[in-house]
């Protein structure tokens, strides 16, 4: 038996729902840490957030700003496309539903783009995003969230592949169309169901 045929044994050993680990994945209790390029720092009150597009008041956030307002923690699996998985993680933030619903969206709205740091970008339809576990996190499992896995604040769009939650967010964009983000630019998939296998495009 394989690597990936003994892991998912292990899954059902442990007492987890099997169900619950995607067709090509593996369970890990770590928490591998993935991206391209330089892991940002900010001088304190350096980040913030925008909110942009296809809305009728734009507005800014800073940390303070979004720490205050209602917060929601959600626990979650998470799966990554180089097929790691991770179950039940913590995570404390704000809906993203809120924060558009702030800036009143127009009813041409049909897609989102999650912009971080450097450029990094991923394409999302509005539906997704609207969702109760949609979320803008600064905290997992209670603690600030360390930089290396996208603190101060990332995205958290936890049923499609992890690449679509940008760590170090800077920008929440809604969009009449739905453009290629970072890694769908790079032959990823335009959604990203990792339940259905969505990786590659074409999938
Ligand atoms: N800004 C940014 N966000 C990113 C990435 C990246 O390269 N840059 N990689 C994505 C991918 S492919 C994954 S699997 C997760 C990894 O998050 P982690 O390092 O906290 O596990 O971040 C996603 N968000
Ligand atoms: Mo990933």
């Amino acid at each position: 038996m394989g690597f990936f045929d003994r892991n998912r044994q292990d899954v059902e050993a442990q007492g987890f729902d099997p169900a619950r680990l995607p067709p090509g994945q593996y369970l890990t209790d770590k928490f591998p840490v993935l991206h391209v390029g330089d892991v940002p720092t900010y001088a304190e009150g350096e980040w913030n957030l925008s909110i942009t597009g296809l809305v009728d008041a734009p507005y800014t956030l800073t940390y303070d700003e979004l720490t205050a307002l209602p917060s929601h923690t959600i626990t979650t699996d998470i799966h990554c496309v180089t097929k790691w998985s991770k179950f039940d993680t913590g995570w404390t933030g704000v809906r993203v539903r809120d924060l558009l619903e702030h800036a009143g969206m127009s009813s041409d709205a049909t897609h989102f783009m999650g912009h971080a740091e450097y450029g990094y970008t991923a394409n999302l339809p509005l539906a997704d995003v609207m969702g109760d576990n949609a979320l803008v996190v600064y905290a997992f499992e209670g603690e600030p969230i360390e930089p290396i896995h996208g603190g101060p604040v990332r995205l958290l769009v936890p049923h499609l592949y992890f690449w679509k939650s940008p760590k170090w967010l800077r920008g929440l964009e809604v969009t009449a169309s739905d453009k290629p983000g970072f890694w769908e630019q790079n032959g990823y998939h335009m959604y990203g169901d990792p339940f259905l296998e969505q990786r590659f495009w074409g999938d």
